[in-house]
């Protein structure tokens, strides 16, 4: 048997992201993809938009992002997805529906595909709780992109010993998502 755990040190120059962003709060999640830029330049990825490995994409807020993730996930183009966005609480319970549709979703599109989706998603109650979360304090676009080559490399790892190819269903899927998924 063996023990498998994600490093940062293999050859990264093959990885291909996509980074799908909410415009909603684009003060918060434009910090969040700065500090996921720097973290995935620091790690070997070339982050120009015209270049090979990363790709983003910018959806209207972030009860848009799981569609998007998934969609972008079912290409099987990416060794990760990182979803980028920042729901802030406001005087009505949008903020609840919002949020949890955001991580629902999230977590449906990574489940689905198998592809790992990272949820980078700020779920706060003022705005400045979500800057200090995007650079103020820290940013932790920078830990979501850790996360993303985290998973993109045990993938890697994980596959050479899977029967499995990385979806079995894929294809049916692809064809008719309701016949197999429901409409969770
Ligand atoms: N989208 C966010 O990303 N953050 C928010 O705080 C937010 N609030 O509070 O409304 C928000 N709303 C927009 C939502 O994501 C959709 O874009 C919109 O409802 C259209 O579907």
């Amino acid at each position: 048997m063996a023990t498998f755990e994600g490093n940062f040190t293999g050859d990264s120059s093959s990885f291909r992201f996509a980074i799908v962003i909410g415009r909603f709060n684009d003060l918060v999640t434009g910090k969040l993809l700065s500090g996921c830029q720097d973290c995935l330049k620091r790690h070997g990825i070339n982050v120009d938009p015209i270049g090979t490995q990363v790709d983003y994409v910018w959806v209207p807020g972030s009860f848009e992002i799981p569609m998007m993730a998934r969609k972008l996930a079912m290409t099987q183009r990416y060794d990760a997805i990182i979803c980028l966005g920042a729901v802030i609480r406001g005087q009505t319970p949008h903020f609840d529906y919002v949020s949890s549709e955001a991580a629902k979703g999230v977590a449906a599109a990574s489940f689905q595909t198998g592809v790992p989706v990272v949820f980078g998603v700020l779920t706060t109650d003022t705005m400045q709780q979500a800057l200090e979360r995007a650079g103020i304090k820290s940013n932790l676009g920078w830990n979501y992109a850790l996360d993303a080559l985290e998973m993109a490399n045990l993938m890697q790892q994980v596959n050479t010993i899977s029967d499995e190819p990385p979806i079995a269903n894929l294809k049916a899927i692809q064809e008719s998502p309701q016949a197999v998924i429901g409409n969770q």
